[in-house]
């Protein structure tokens, strides 16, 4: 009987991967595809306005997002704010990771000033851990879940690989050798701080979807 609930929840329920990084949208694709949900994702929407993320902690952003985004397009929006925090820098970059080289630079940029800025520390300490905030909203219902994720590691002396986006170049997670850059994308979906973030929101989505028929 609950199955036939969810199958027939399948035929309509939308979540909208509120999210305008390629890299996130491919991530978490594959990372929702088995739930019975019809996903969505921003480009179908090129003139919705962007929501400014305001806050100082990856939670008040990811809850921003998911909230102005779910409110625009009416849908169940799941937003991700993520990024990396790098010991030696005081966990710089941290929520400000997209715009560490400013907002115009590229990946490549971003490295780069994270390497240089790691070397005038001396070199001795290169922990860093990736953080990802998972915010779920509804349209019309005020309360907003959230659900954290980490990834350890440390960061390598110099990019490796062409997997993955971001800083996945330069990030070697705990138990590995190998960057996120050069790991497969499975391995990366297995131990990655998105996926430990979206492992606690499936949990909420799998009891919610029938009563978010
Ligand atoms: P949205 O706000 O539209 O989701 P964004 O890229 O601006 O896109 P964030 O503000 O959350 O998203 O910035 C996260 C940054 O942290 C991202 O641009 C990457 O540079 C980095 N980052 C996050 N997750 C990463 C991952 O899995 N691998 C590599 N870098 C990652």
């Amino acid at each position: 009987m609950r199955d036939g609930v969810i199958n027939k929840v399948a035929e309509f329920i939308e979540l909208l991967i509120a999210t305008r990084n390629a890299g996130k949208v491919r991530e978490l694709r594959k990372l929702l595809e088995d739930l019975p949900l019809r996903l969505r994702d921003l480009s179908e929407w090129p003139e919705i306005a962007e929501v400014e993320e305001a806050g100082a902690t990856f939670e008040k952003n990811a809850a921003l997002k998911a909230r102005g985004y779910a409110d625009q397009t009416g849908l169940l929006a799941l937003a991700d704010d993520s990024g990396l925090e790098v010991a030696a820098l005081g966990n710089a970059p941290g929520v400000l990771s997209a715009r560490y080289a400013g907002p115009l630079a590229s990946d490549a940029e971003r490295i780069t000033r994270l390497l240089v800025e790691l070397e005038a520390t001396g070199n001795v300490e290169r922990r860093a851990r990736f953080v990802c905030v998972i915010a779920l909203a509804r349209p019309g219902i005020e309360q907003v879940e959230i659900f954290a994720g980490t990834c350890e590691g440390h960061i390598s002396s110099e990019p490796r690989g062409y997997g993955g986006f971001g800083y996945d170049p330069v990030f070697v997670p705990d138990g590995y050798t190998q960057t996120f850059g050069e790991l497969s994308p499975e391995i990366k979906r297995q131990v990655s701080h998105r996926a430990h973030a979206l492992a606690k929101a499936r949990g909420f989505l799998s009891e919610q979807l029938p009563d978010m028929a």
